[in-house]
């Protein structure tokens, strides 16, 4: 290409949010020498713990776990106080982060992206932003989070609603007091189940909408265990690698023996019903690890499912109350819940439990809202009712690719992708975390280290190599979506209505979205760059 014809780009990259994706992807990109801009519609970093600050909104994934390990420092100088943090003490950590690795001078905060236009000719993304400007970039990198546009449905009379209503997923940033209100709320996910036992607390009376019960198991919080921090720390690297080798990237030094090899039938009632009864009150998600094929046999599934519902009824007290928090559908299909006293919180006389199962939410009104042809008199509607997971935020984006194409015309039966990083037709646009990655099945922050350092080591090639662009390819891509589908069509995933299947979102394509197992996936990732990115074309 002559000099008169080189594409003058105002960026090498141009990533699209600052949440931990976002973050770690600059800073990378930084590394290089490459020049980046973030743009965020947030006034600050965070991504999901900018927005999500519902009462009680905490992380079940073990601190020393959920966080950053590309700086051995950060990683060692930085304490968590509890075991599994809170919102607060995550959103802390992020603007640490972006203060200690200077961040922020590189991001432009308070700003949607609102197209995002492949120019054939420059071979660069121009991307025009909410304060009315455009810049080009050679890259384009979606950092956009999987569960970030969230879902209101179109509740009848919702406008009409002369109180105060809140959405989990963007929760003011103003503490909210309950106290002598009659609230409602709409939901009962992991976002619910973690804010209706702290709303109890404060608000005179609270009525819990519920369409269908969700399993969930004690968090078992706590402090810190010192011992623990210390022996970790000792060899932080090593820990880091032994969960890497585990099937959702996390929890290799829980202690426990792992049953992966082991069949929930092959052991006798009582022998089973100890191990789940170990798990209960200190094992947190990794309840569902206690047998290898609980998402693989119904049978198995049954027992873990049944254990979960007498747990129920031992501590519900009013009987009809506790068989309507029993979940029928299969127990981890939807994402397992993590509580602190969620069923307890049923026991309290503020608090009451609607079945909107064989109703619905008829129409919200002036004075509240009418379920199953009831009124109910609310001062507040809190909906947690969750998101537009995976792709949501890609397809707001405005992304338009080779001949126009748009992202949501190419994904109108489901996304498509090549490894969940990129999609035929979009070249030179990444995806971190994208459908057709582990993602949301794993321990994020490590599947968001690992895809930034896999884009930054493919720049870097790229640039090196001199080759100005990166498509995956149609057959690479196909095969993919085939071996996404193949997985989860051997588990027990597909079987119910999951956020995983686009299932909440009513009109979105059943497809399911994430990869399952994050070992057999980083090795595929590895062999695709190890043959000069096998399955891309690259000019
Ligand atoms: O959202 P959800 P979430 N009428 O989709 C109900 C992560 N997360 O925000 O099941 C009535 O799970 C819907 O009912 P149904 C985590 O990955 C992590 O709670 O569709 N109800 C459901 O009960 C999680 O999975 C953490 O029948 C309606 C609820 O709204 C993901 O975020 C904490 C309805 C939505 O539940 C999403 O969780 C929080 C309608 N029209 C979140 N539409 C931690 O790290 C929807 N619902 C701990």
């Amino acid at each position: 290409m002559s000099i008169a014809q080189k594409p003058i780009n105002n960026y090498d990259a141009i990533v699209v949010g600052a949440g931990f994706a976002g973050m770690y992807m600059l800073h990378k990109l930084r590394g290089l020498g490459l020049s980046v801009k973030v743009y965020e519609t947030g006034s600050g970093v965070g991504g999901t713990w900018f927005w999500n600050r519902y009462p009680g909104a905490r992380c079940d994934i073990d601190s020393l776990e959920y966080s950053y390990q590309f700086s051995d420092e950060l990683q060692q100088e930085w304490h968590w106080p509890e075991r599994y943090s809170a919102q607060p003490d995550i959103l802390e950590y992020a603007n640490h982060v972006a203060e200690r690795f200077d961040l922020r001078k590189d991001i432009q905060f308070n700003t949607q992206v609102e197209s995002s236009v492949y120019d054939e000719d420059s071979k660069s993304w121009n991307i025009t932003t909410s304060d009315g400007k455009t810049q080009s970039a050679q890259f384009c990198i979606m950092a956009t989070g999987c569960l970030s546009s969230t879902n209101t449905p179109d509740f009848k009379g919702i406008e009409s609603f002369k109180g105060q209503t809140y959405h989990t997923g963007q929760w003011p940033h103003e503490p909210v007091d309950f106290s002598g209100k009659r609230v409602g709320i709409i939901g009962t996910g992991s976002s619910a189940i973690q804010a209706i036992p702290e709303i109890a607390k404060q608000a005179e009376h609270l009525y819990v909408f519920q369409r269908t019960p969700n399993y969930t198991v004690p968090s078992n919080n706590g402090p810190m265990d010192k011992e623990t921090e210390q022996t970790i720390k000792a060899d932080y690297p090593a820990f880091r690698e032994r969960n890497s080798k585990m099937p959702a990237g996390l929890g290799a030094d829980s202690g426990r023996k792992t049953n992966m090899g082991v069949s929930a039938l092959d052991v006798s009632h009582e022998e089973r019903e100890a191990e789940y009864e170990s798990r209960w009150d200190t094992a947190g998600l990794s309840i569902g690890g206690s047998f290898g094929d609980l998402m693989l046999n119904q049978e198995s599934n049954d027992t873990i499912a049944e254990f979960a519902r007498g747990k129920i009824r031992g501590i519900v007290n009013d009987p009809a109350t506790a068989e309507a928090l029993c979940p029928e559908q299969t127990f981890a299909c939807k994402r397992l819940c993590v509580d602190t006293g969620y069923y307890q919180t049923f026991n309290r006389p503020n608090v009451t439990l609607v079945d909107i199962s064989q109703g619905a939410i008829d129409e919200i009104t002036p004075a509240g809202l009418q379920a199953n042809g009831d009124a109910f008199e609310l001062d507040c509607i809190i909906f947690a009712t969750g998101f537009d997971a995976m792709t949501g935020s890609l397809l707001k984006a405005g992304i338009r690719g080779e001949g126009g194409q748009t992202l949501t015309d190419k994904w109108s039966a489901g996304p498509r992708t090549y490894l969940g990083l990129g999609t035929s037709g979009f070249p030179n646009l990444f995806t971190i975390t994208g459908p057709g990655s582990p993602s949301v099945l794993t321990n994020m922050i490590p599947s968001i280290e690992q895809h930034v350092n896999w884009i930054a080591d493919c720049i870097q090639y790229l640039k090196e190599s001199n080759l100005q662009t990166i498509n995956a390819t149609d057959e690479a891509e196909d095969a993919w979506v085939e071996h996404v589908n193949v997985l989860a069509s051997h588990t027990l995933y597909p079987s119910c209505n999951s956020w995983y299947l686009g299932a909440n979102v009513p009109g979105k394509p059943r497809v399911f979205m994430p990869h399952i197992g994050f070992p057999s996936y980083v090795e595929k990732c590895n062999e695709v760059a190890a043959n000069g990115y096998q399955g891309f074309a690259l000019a």
